[in-house]
């Protein structure tokens, strides 16, 4: 099983609207087999860190933006992750690294919110998503549209982890409290659950042996690829 290499990431490409984003075959590099190369997608409400866990696992300062105003834009952004856009044939397999909007700030205008909502559901629904990185901080119960969004992935049979963010802002007692509770503020089981701090790289290694696991074992022949 080849490896990643986690240093090697690209912004690839922002969408608005869901017909933009091109088929799976489409965003192949010329000249490598098919199938595709694996989607995993990040997605979490505004704030919750999902801009810093990206760059945290891409050992970037600020590829995907650090923003301190959040629900800006609605775009889903590709990142390539393990090979490079000018790069025609990569030796190791790669992955897209897919930005989805984050959810559930308050002033996002109405329109906006609707875009949202048809842009990532389509995607979703798409089911071109390999994994999907599911970020809740850690210090919080699951705000509403976190539990919408983990039914929805489960009514779509998305494969997804949690990754609780900011771990670092947490003392070792709160940490178990929050995790106890979790139990049954998450009514699902056998859930893959990742304690995550940019802060401190906490969880890093951990996600990044998950996605390669996810994306690299199973054999991308037997696929049918999902259009
Ligand atoms: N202490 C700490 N702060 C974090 C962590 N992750 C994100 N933050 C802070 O939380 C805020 C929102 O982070 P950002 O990545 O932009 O969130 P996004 O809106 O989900 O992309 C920023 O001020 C970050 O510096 C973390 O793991 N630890
Ligand atoms: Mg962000």
């Amino acid at each position: 099983m080849s490896k990643m290499n986690w240093n090697k990431a690209e912004i690839f490409a922002s969408y608005g609207q869901f017909p933009q984003i091109p088929p799976q075959e489409a965003l192949t590099v010329a000249g490598e087999n098919y199938p595709p190369r694996a989607e995993v997608a990040f997605s979490g409400r505004s704030n919750v860190g999902k801009s810093s866990l990206i760059n945290k696992m891409l050992n970037r300062k600020s590829l995907a933006r650090v923003s301190a105003k959040p629900g800006k834009t609605v775009t889903i952004n590709f990142f390539t992750v393990g090979w490079l856009k000018s790069d025609s044939t990569p030796s190791v397999r790669g992955i897209y690294a897919v930005d989805l909007p984050g959810y559930g700030y308050a002033k996002t205008a109405k329109s906006e919110k609707e875009r949202f909502g048809e842009l990532t559901e389509r995607y979703i629904a798409s089911g071109r998503i390999k994994l999907l990185v599911q970020l809740i901080d850690f210090r919080h119960p699951p705000s509403e549209d976190d539990l919408l969004m983990l039914e929805y992935l489960k009514a779509k049979e998305i494969p997804f982890v949690i990754a609780l963010t900011k771990a670092d802002k947490l003392r070792k007692k709160q940490r178990e409290q929050r995790r106890i509770a979790l139990q049954s503020e998450i009514q699902y089981k056998d859930l893959t659950i990742i304690e995550f701090s940019a802060e401190t790289g906490e969880g890093v290694l951990e996600l990044r042996k998950i996605i390669e696991t996810r994306c690299n074992t199973e054999s991308p022949a037997q696929e049918t690829p999902h259009l």
